[in-house]
């Protein structure tokens, strides 16, 4: 009988791994409550590129300065749009060596994909895509994140037509469809409208090892 169920572990085991790819979306009037580390710049003036399925929209940023990094959970970027039918996308993010570069591309990077289901949103709307494994941050650190199609309409966003935020820039990249990951400033000096949702992780040596140190010291005390 056990050998009956190794089949289905298995399966179980992939069907897990498949959707750790999957990020969730939803879409909403107002842009997220900026709070603990998050970075955003939610002011927007103009159109700030459309993505398809062989150009991503995207936006350089920049860390904090937290010595234990971050943790991304989420990507709102701002549409220009009111009905909206079904669309996935791809968000990509990965650390680049120069946040406000003419031409440079990511270092590394990971991509998870989500679905928008077809909605009718007020205008100006903003567009959350919450990563189904959370991305690391390393503090201090350049960093990119962009927007692709896997299938449905082109999508708008909206942006600055001036700098607002000076830890990054938008930029667009091309080569989105091949993922070869050469990213283009297309403006020089825009943004997007945009909120990263982070969290500031803490410092894993300093939690542990007082913490092991209290103990020690209590343990010695009841000696
Ligand atoms: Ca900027
Ligand atoms: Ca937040």
């Amino acid at each position: 009988m056990k050998i009956k169920f190794i089949p289905l572990a298995a399966t179980a085991v992939f069907g897990l791994a498949t959707a750790s790819q999957a990020a969730t979306v939803v879409i909403n009037a107002a842009a997220p409550t900026v709070n603990n580390a998050d970075i955003a710049s939610t002011t927007s003036t103009a159109t700030a590129g459309s993505s398809t399925t062989t150009t991503a929209i995207g936006q350089t940023f920049t860390t904090l300065a937290n010595v234990g990094g971050y943790q991304l959970n989420a990507v709102t970027v701002q549409v220009n749009g009111t009905a909206l039918t079904a669309r996935t996308f791809n968000v990509r993010v990965g650390e680049v060596n120069n946040v406000n570069a003419t031409l440079t591309q990511y270092n590394s990077s990971t991509t998870e994909s989500g679905t928008l289901a077809a909605n009718t949103a007020a205008a100006n709307s903003w567009i959350t895509l919450t990563l189904d494994t959370p991305i690391m941050l390393a503090a201090s650190t350049g960093y990119g994140f962009d927007l692709s199609m896997v299938s449905g309409s082109n999508t708008t966003w909206l942006g600055n037509s001036v700098s607002v935020y000076a830890g990054g820039v938008r930029f667009a990249d091309t080569t989105a469809s091949t993922n070869t990951g050469l990213v283009r400033d297309s403006s020089g000096n825009r943004e997007l409208a945009f909120h990263l949702d982070i969290v500031a992780v803490p410092e894993p040596s300093t939690a542990l090892l007082g913490g092991l140190g209290l103990l020690a010291l209590l343990r010695r005390r009841r000696a």
